[in-house]
């Protein structure tokens, strides 16, 4: 099944300045709206003990122009699909891309690691909210799937699984 049935809960939530030290973590949680934006998912345990064999990351709407980095000794997918909007991408109509990125590989539960992309933040974006990358951790006998999203008001850190958050400052005057 796409990862993309959680990546629709990957909607924008109207949560100011919130950021939740959940266990899979983007390391920079702040970007403006219409930037490129690196993202670093950072995976610091397993799956109880177990290794972790695969990350996948929904890319939510909006996010486009998305290309991650490669990782010796893993194996990168990625899966495409249709944007719900187009995007003007530097003259470009961008209509379809990245929605779903799938790294295999081992990564044993005493190691940490970070799983990068790069990705440009659209422009029409809405600023001063929190983007979610719903992201399935999966390991040999089970899997962590941070894909929980706070609903208005809630403390992310009341949720068990919380998919990791990205806030949405506005756009600097200078962003092209
Ligand atoms: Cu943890």
């Amino acid at each position: 099944m796409k990862l993309m049935t959680f990546a629709s809960a990957a909607m924008i939530v109207a949560v100011m300045g919130t950021t939740v030290n959940a266990h899979a973590t983007l390391e920079q949680q702040e970007a403006q709206v219409g930037s490129f934006y690196k993202g670093v998912m950072r995976v610091g345990h397993g799956c109880e003990g177990e290794a972790t064999l695969k990350l996948r990351i929904a890319i939510p709407e909006g996010v486009i122009s998305v290309k991650p980095m490669p990782k010796p000794g893993w194996t990168l997918e990625t899966v495409s699909g249709d944007y719900a909007n187009s995007y003007d991408y530097y003259g470009t109509t961008l209509t379809s891309g990245v929605q779903e990125i799938v790294w295999t590989g081992e990564l044993s539960n005493d190691h940490y690691d970070e799983f990068t992309f790069r990705a440009k933040l659209d422009g029409s974006l809405a600023a001063d909210q929190m983007l979610f990358f719903p992201t399935i951790q999966e390991c040999a006998n089970g899997s962590h799937n941070w894909v929980e999203i706070p609903v208005q008001g809630q403390d992310p850190h009341d949720l068990e699984q919380p998919a990791p958050g990205l806030y949405l400052q506005p756009a600097s005057k200078h962003s092209h």
